[in-house]
């Protein structure tokens, strides 16, 4: 693509899982899209720092730079920013409707398409305790449920206090590759139940580096995906209509930059 070619306006952009400061962040991919992508409203769908990353050993080039200019350049031509915090960049979730630099941060949001469908917007990892003993809460019932989330929350700051790392889905459903796909539909199933919870349509989320929009149950389940590895994110045209764009595979086609190298294959780690 050259300078030519016109960037695309959209109602919606929703990306998540880019972990800036972690190696495996395709910032050169994301910039591209940033450029020929613009939106009214752009939802940040957390992990878009890797803060566990940075605390190990600071890793925080130009192209990190450049996307975090790229987006407070949007937000200061009218662009809505909305960073919802995941596991990753969870120092966000202790500043819940504030703002930086015209962007807004909240926990997680209910989003209205230009249809009227609302969607609930949050990250994923508040279910990684659920998924993980999924068998046994389900046999436990409600309560448990309940409960596991909560653990969820105490776990993780347990683990930051001792300054141990999060644990990773990706990398723990990567492991245990023979389950891996289970623990995927179980994430998504137990995703889409809590956007029946919130009595919405759908549910617009990331944390496992696995995009898809496909219907659960009667809900809507989307993922964005990740700037790791597939490069993907999730548009909303005017109408309301949701389409994924796998941008690597776009850019790739389009010779803009060279495809992901061998780097692809140490991004396992990161959501
Ligand atoms: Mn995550």
């Amino acid at each position: 693509m050259t300078d030519t070619v016109q960037s695309k306006h959209f109602r919606t952009l929703f990306i998540s899982d880019v972990h800036l400061g972690s190696k495996a962040a395709r910032t050169d991919f994301l910039l591209d899209f940033l450029r020929y992508h613009d939106a009214d409203t752009i939802f940040l769908v957390g992990d878009i720092i890797d803060g566990w990353r940075l605390k190990r050993s600071w890793y925080w080039p130009q192209g990190c730079n450049d996307v975090v200019q790229k987006l407070l350049r949007k937000a200061r031509k009218g662009t809505r920013i909305v960073y919802i915090p995941g596991n990753h960049d969870e120092f966000l979730r202790s500043f819940p409707g504030t703002h930086f630099g015209g962007i807004e941060v909240a926990d997680r949001v209910i989003h209205e398409m230009a249809d009227g469908k609302k969607y609930l917007v949050l990250h994923g990892d508040q279910f990684d305790v659920v998924v993980r003993n999924a068998r046994l809460l389900a046999y436990l019932g409600d309560w448990a449920y309940d409960a596991a989330i909560a653990i969820n929350v105490v776990l993780a700051a347990v683990r930051r206090r001792l300054g141990m790392p999060y644990w990773s889905f990706s990398a723990w459903a990567k492991l245990q590759v023979k389950h891996a796909v289970n623990f995927i539909g179980e994430f998504q199933r137990i995703v889409a139940e809590e956007a029946r919870r919130n009595h919405v349509e759908g549910v617009i989320c990331g944390h496992i580096h696995h995009a898809v929009m496909e219907d659960i149950e009667g809900i809507h389940y989307v993922n964005t995906g990740d700037w790791v590895e597939s490069c993907t994110a999730i548009v909303e045209h005017h109408d309301g209509r949701l389409e994924l764009i796998t941008w690597g595979q776009i850019a790739a086609t389009a010779e803009i930059t060279m495809l992901p190298g061998p780097a692809a294959a140490k991004n396992m780690q990161a959501a």
